[in-house]
């Protein structure tokens, strides 16, 4: 672990080697796989990483999930407990890039970066990253949701999400469960956290209830999904006796704007209404070459 008063957000590549060797392939999306996003509003099933480089983010996340308080200055988010229930801990961070060399690298993920710029048809830039821990036995649940219901301060709607994760995640141990086709929906309003997972229904029209037919996505730890940022979501809590973790990477097409005059991340700079997200906090992770 850095320095506590370390900034890797100074850093605008790579600055181990942990992603650009070992086996992991770095094989562009097939036809199949894109045209499956486009249709259902995700696609799964995606080997990022390898079981070192699994084990080496493990251990990196462990260390940032016992930070004391005084150490969690460049964190936009971070949430020992974000399941509104005290049975159940659902552990939520965003900012460990700025912390971590390895959550810092994973952005740059040469597999990542290159399936994302696929799928948005573009060169991609970080918006934020994200960690979330179901413990063991009480791991809490994520509720339905659309994430750009929590990002319209950007526009227009061109994000996407990667989904990483850190173990097998199965049915039992809470793994995420995506609704096909619901990226077509329009955005819906955004519940409060809680463990009450079907909470989120009441949003619903009736038209939606009959076409909600969630399919669990069950990952290989190493293996990744992407998801659009209309795709209705959401992940059962962990009763199981093994944990599930995953990292987060969310994107934009570059030239994505700023809609508000407020910042857009807790702590970081404004970027002014209208102006495209970009400098210290919001690097391109595509690679651009030289003309
Ligand atoms: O990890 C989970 O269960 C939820 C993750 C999520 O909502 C997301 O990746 O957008
Ligand atoms: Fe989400």
């Amino acid at each position: 672990m850095p320095d506590s008063r370390a900034d890797l957000s100074a850093f605008h590549s790579p600055i181990t080697s942990a992603f650009t060797q070992g086996d992991q392939a770095v094989v562009p999306l097939c036809r199949e796989q894109i045209d499956f996003f486009r249709e259902n509003g995700y696609v799964a099933g995606i080997r990022l990483l390898d079981d070192e480089q699994v084990d080496q983010l493990r251990a990196e996340l462990d260390l940032l999930m016992h930070l004391e308080d005084g150490e969690l200055g460049l964190f936009y988010e971070y949430n020992r407990n974000e399941s509104g229930d005290p049975g159940h801990t659902l552990f939520h961070a965003l900012g460990a890039w700025r912390v971590s060399p390895l959550f810092h690298d994973l952005l740059w993920h040469p597999g990542l970066t290159m399936a994302a710029t696929e799928l948005l048809d573009g060169p991609v830039r970080l918006w934020h990253d994200q960690v979330f821990v179901k413990p063991a036995r009480h791991g809490g649940a994520v509720i339905w949701h659309q994430d750009y219901s929590y990002w319209t301060r950007t526009v227009p709607v061109a994000h996407l999400t990667c989904w990483i994760g850190l173990d097998d995640s199965t049915v039992e141990n809470g793994c995420i469960h995506y609704v096909p086709k619901s990226h077509n929906w329009d955005l819906l309003p955004r519940e409060s956290f809680t463990n009450e997972m079907d909470k989120a229904l009441d949003l619903l029209t009736p038209e939606q209830l009959r076409d909600f037919k969630p399919v669990p996505i069950e990952l290989k730890k190493g293996e990744c999904s992407f998801h659009h940022p209309l795709t209705l979501h959401g992940s059962f809590a962990n009763s199981s006796d093994r944990p599930r973790r995953a990292a987060i990477v969310n994107v934009v097409r570059d030239g994505v704007l700023s809609a508000t005059d407020e910042p857009l991340l807790a702590g970081v700079p404004v970027v002014p209404k209208g102006q495209p997200l970009g400098g210290t906090f919001f690097p391109l992770l595509t690679h651009v070459s030289e003309p």
